[in-house]
């Protein structure tokens, strides 16, 4: 997959050299690319962005500059990605969609906003999508972490970059709707807490039936919408008894 992030911070997104990503990117798994938007300036002053029509607080960035940086970068088959709070919410499953993509391109805004002209242009060219998204109720002072957040999300799906594809499907917000269980590990008692006898049984059913529970009670407490959202009919008796 190529990936192709345009920020006035370019520095902002040094950590995608960390890590797994720096492993897939080492890897010949995810070709990612770091551009410096004021690279597409004319002025001395490599000016970014100016006053907003209208009035108002703040500065809004000129749709020309972003016009000559994604008419360089965004290539037939892309995905334009704009990170924004007022975007639709970044999921689990949005990643997975993009995963399978060939080429996104995000581009990160800062102060307040890209002239919306942008986004409305370059959802007019042939082969190029273009969506707005948010990863969460809150605001961020640009879209460079929001970035970060989704190549984290989508590279991690990529083939061959988890070592183990297991460890992708028990995960909160995986396949069952649900968070994910509590997880122990060695010593089986520290600070004078043991970790849950059932675990140390080696009795596989039960195992999964207190992980199923500990799931379903977690959803409950923490995200009562998760719960709700689910199909009645995939809960078995069980579940529906608990
Ligand atoms: Cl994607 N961008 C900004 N600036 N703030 C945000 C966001 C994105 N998502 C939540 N807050």
């Amino acid at each position: 997959m190529r990936v192709d992030v345009v920020s006035i911070f370019p520095d902002y997104l040094a950590p995608l050299d960390l890590s797994l990503v720096g492993k897939a990117r080492a890897a010949g798994l995810l070709d990612l690319r770091v551009h410096d938007l004021r690279d597409w300036t004319t002025d001395r002053h490599r000016t970014v962005d100016d006053t907003p029509f209208g009035g108002g607080a703040g500065m809004v960035m000129r749709p020309d500059v972003w016009g000559r940086a994604l008419d360089d970068v965004l290539d037939d088959g892309a995905h334009l990605l704009l990170p924004t709070p007022s975007g639709a919410p970044l999921t689990q499953r949005t990643a997975e969609a993009l995963a399978t993509e060939q080429h996104l391109v995000v581009a990160c805004g800062r102060y307040e906003g890209i002239d919306a002209r942008v986004a409305e242009h370059f959802a007019t060219r042939p082969g190029v999508r273009v969506s707005e998204f948010s990863i969460g109720d809150y605001v961020l002072n640009g879209g460079e972490v929001a970035a970060l957040v989704l190549v984290e999300a989508v590279a991690r799906l990529l083939p061959g970059v988890v070592g183990n594809p297991e460890s992708l499907v028990e995960e909160s917000h995986g396949a069952a709707g649900l968070l994910e269980y509590p997880v122990y590990t060695k010593p089986p008692t520290w600070a004078d807490l043991d970790v849950p006898e059932v675990l140390l049984s080696g009795h596989h059913a039960r195992i999964a039936r207190w992980r199923r529970d500990q799931a379903l009670l977690r959803t409950a407490r923490r995200r009562p919408d998760m719960l709700a959202a689910l199909d009645p009919a995939e809960l078995d008796a069980h579940d529906r008894a608990t």
